[in-house]
């Protein structure tokens, strides 16, 4: 069986860890492939270095040597370098980058430097961390740079600034008006992403960030088209519990495009291609979609035994749509 995922980072992470144990649990399933198409919309440049949180978040997450407390970055960090900077004034220090991190952000970059595409270097990294091993393919949604920037108005009037710088900096409490994939007008979808949708045998949506991770990817020209088309069941798994993100800012981001904090309107998002949909149980009773089938369960994954049940329960009715 071939299952494609779209992910961003950590919600993305932990479900498709989740859905690697779940699959090796299950031995009609064991040797099914992985392909995981990630967002990078986040990227960002820093001290001449290509930053890729959501996709590195994954190879840590799915290699084993995420910061599991954090959910990005690594275990064992230290954080010597960014130290070294701050001394020489250098900018900016909203940023946490370690030491072992900038092991990885300073090999992508020198061989991005060296005309080596980003699906490529992602497929070197992959192999480092094991992920061919777990037959798992990730890849890129772009081989184009793509950057979201949010337009934000305060005192000083209406500006752009990076994602980064308004996720971590300003911890998203500015409030947006609209977010800009800067970048996409000129991307095309990386190598293998829509052949990835087209010949899936299910798609899977983790409960990823619906506008700035999974809303990211679907805007690569031909991702939406690539998924409407698809025979395969798609189903996605809702990153609101009772109309609240679990972490992070989503709810921010929901208002920014002006689209409600409920599971409702997440799965109205995605209405064109949608066929089932996973929330959580205390949603599941108030909740009608005219196209999409819904399935209530526990949805926190508070642990990775939890992530593989809920993983599972996603796959399970996709097997069920098919
Ligand atoms: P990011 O790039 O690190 O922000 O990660 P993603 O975009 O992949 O996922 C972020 C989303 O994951 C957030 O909107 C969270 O609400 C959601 N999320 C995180 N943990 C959980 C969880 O345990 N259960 C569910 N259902 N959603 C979660
Ligand atoms: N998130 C933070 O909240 N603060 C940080 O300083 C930070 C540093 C960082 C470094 C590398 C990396 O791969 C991820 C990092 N993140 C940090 C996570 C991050 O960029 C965001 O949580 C997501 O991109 C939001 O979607
Ligand atoms: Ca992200």
């Amino acid at each position: 069986m071939r299952i494609t995922a779209l992910a961003g980072g950590v919600g993305g992470a932990r479900f498709l860890r989740g859905l690697r144990t779940h699959l090796d649990r299950s031995p009609d399933l064991a040797d099914a492939e992985l392909t995981i198409i990630g967002n990078t919309g986040d990227d960002i440049s820093l001290f001449g270095l290509r930053v890729c949180p959501d996709l590195d978040t994954l190879l840590y997450t799915l290699g084993g040597g995420i910061h599991e407390g954090q959910g990005w970055g690594r275990a064992d960090e230290s954080h010597r370098v960014q130290g070294e900077l701050a001394a020489y004034g250098a900018v900016p220090q909203w940023f946490a980058l370690g030491d072992l991190d900038f092991g990885t952000h300073i090999v992508r970059s020198q061989w991005l430097g060296q005309g080596v595409s980003l699906t490529e270097v992602t497929a070197r990294l992959a192999a480092r961390w094991g992920l061919p091993d777990q037959r798992i393919t990730l890849l890129p949604m772009s081989d184009s740079p793509v950057e979201t920037h949010v337009v934000v108005e305060d005192e000083d009037g209406q500006r752009a600034i990076h994602f980064q710088e308004w996720w971590v900096r300003h911890q998203a409490s500015i409030p947006a008006q609209r977010f800009q994939a800067v970048g996409m007008d000129r991307a095309t979808a990386a190598p293998g992403v829509l052949d990835a949708i087209r010949t899936a045998d299910v798609v899977l949506l983790p409960p990823s960030n619906p506008v700035v991770s999974i809303g990211i990817i679907l805007g690569v020209p031909g991702v939406r088209d690539a998924l409407r088309g698809s025979a395969a069941p798609v189903v996605g798994v809702s990153p609101l519990i009772g109309g609240m993100p679990v972490r992070g800012h989503a709810d921010a981001c929901l208002r920014a495009i002006g689209v409600e904090s409920t599971t409702a309107a997440v799965a109205g998002l995605y209405e064109d291609f949608l066929d089932g949909w996973l929330v959580s149980t205390e949603d599941e009773a108030s909740l009608r979609l005219a196209r999409a089938a819904v399935r209530g369960r526990p949805l926190l994954m508070s642990d990775a035994d939890a992530a593989a049940e809920i993983a599972g329960a996603a796959l399970e009715l996709a097997l069920e749509l098919k």
